[in-house]
């Protein structure tokens, strides 16, 4: 019997999850506003509510030593590969609220239904929230995924946050042993496939007037740390001819990076956080760093864009006397989703009624991290206006039980 039959499951269950993400945006570190960074008090918190409704699911759930929150539900051959479901916890500042909760959600309702109709497909379950997708607070993504996926570098552990803590320093704060991450690498062997239900994020599922489509590839992404140094001078004696202002120099980068990513479609930059050392209306900035975000489908053209960029920042620090420091601090390729698994993905929609729809993501995703140890596969989800990163992000109920009944779908085809 197919999971998705009968379908009285759709309105209860999309409410309950249209409920469960009201409940975890407000697990914030700001009233009024969500913001849920990797490795604090508010990651624990929403860590615990998850694991509270994956063991209502009737799953086994267990926090790893990346801080990932992971659900197991037996297969009826618990030995086979698994299939993990999921996305991440973790959010921007002043997010939205389905950007990752909604994966990690609806993986949880499949399995609850599963559970509430005394079902085990043949292959166990496991939901995954990841903790640190977006990697706000130590500037590069994928921690969480990375560490399962077994392709964290142990380097990044001395990265560090705006307030000078390191990720190592974070995870023992956490209550987590930063030596044992590595613990969290599962073995390739027994996981058959990722997939992730996200919300598109972009506006084409809605001009098209589908509610769900299957993700093609995902953008390689490069973020860039720099550092211009200047000197401070008093702002009503130094002459212009005889400045160092590394504000000026970082204005120009800024508009160099908008230049830049505007010759080439599909190309994009973003100078996302720019600081001002020691800032004052009276004084000229001695010192400003500032992140600079580039994407790109393609690889080559990225790495194209990230040398323009980097010799556009030179440029206008040499022009002004001012030292140009430009590091990687992450970098992540293009990433293909499987083919099989894009199939799969397809029939699952079409099986529910809806005409396929073909997307490549602009926006970076843990599948992108998880294709370092599995297939994987992604569903995407309409959102109003294509809003995110924003708190008007929003998708309706009925869209949440469309993506809900293509995730059951592939369950059932995942069988065969
Ligand atoms: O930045 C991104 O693309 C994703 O939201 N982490
Ligand atoms: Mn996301
Ligand atoms: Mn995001």
């Amino acid at each position: 019997m197919s999971l998705v039959e009968p379908q009285t499951w759709r309105e209860p269950v999309a409410a309950e999850v249209m409920r469960r993400i009201d409940v975890l945006a407000e697990v914030s570190e700001t009233t009024g506003a969500l913001t849920r960074r990797y490795l604090t008090p508010e990651h624990r918190r929403a860590n615990d509510l998850v694991a509270r409704w994956m063991a209502e699911a009737g799953m086994t759930a267990r926090q790893d030593q990346a801080g990932n929150i992971v659900g197991r539900y037996d297969g009826i051959d618990d030995a086979a590969p698994c299939l993990m479901i999921g996305s991440h916890l973790d959010t921007v500042v002043n997010a939205g609220r389905f950007d990752g909760m909604l994966g990690v959600l609806s993986g949880i309702a499949c399995v609850q239904i599963l559970a509430d109709t005394g079902r085990r497909m043949r292959y166990p379950i496991e939901v995954v929230g990841f903790a640190d997708e977006e990697g706000v607070r130590f500037g590069t993504t994928y921690l969480g995924s990375q560490a399962i996926a077994g392709t964290l570098d142990p380097a990044k552990l001395s990265y560090r946050d705006a307030g000078g803590v390191s990720f190592r320093q974070a995870l023992i704060d956490f209550g987590l042993d930063p030596d044992r991450i590595g613990e969290a690498a599962r073995d390739r062997a027994k996981v058959r496939a990722f997939l992730e239900l996200h919300i598109e994020q972009g506006p084409v599922l809605e001009a098209l007037g589908r509610p769900v489509g299957v993700v093609t590839a995902i953008n390689g992404q490069t973020r860039l740390a720099v550092t211009l140094s200047g000197e401070a001078g008093h702002a009503g004696t130094v002459p212009m001819s005889m400045r160092r202002d590394a504000m000026a120099a970082a204005a120009e980068s800024v508009l160099a990076v908008e230049t830049i990513c505007g010759r080439q479609d599909g190309l994009v930059g973003t100078v996302g956080v720019l600081e001002i050392a020691d800032a004052a209306i009276n004084v000229v900035p001695g010192k400003v760093d500032f992140t600079v975000d580039l994407r790109a489908p393609g690889d080559a053209a990225r790495a194209s864009a990230v040398a323009a960029v980097t010799q556009a920042i030179q440029n206008a620090g040499q022009k002004r006397q001012v030292e140009a420091r430009v590091s990687v601090i992450h970098e992540a390729a293009s990433t293909a989703c499987s083919q099989k698994m894009i199939t799969v993905i397809e029939k699952a929609i079409a099986a529910t009624g809806i005409t396929p729809t073909q997307i490549p993501s602009g926006a970076g995703h843990d599948a992108a991290a998880m294709a370092g140890m599995c297939d994987v596969g992604m569903i995407f989800l309409r959102c109003d206006g294509g809003i995110s990163h924003n708190p008007a992000e929003r998708a309706s109920q009925a869209d949440v039980a469309a993506g809900i009944a293509v995730i059951l779908r592939v369950l059932d085809a995942l069988e065969a």
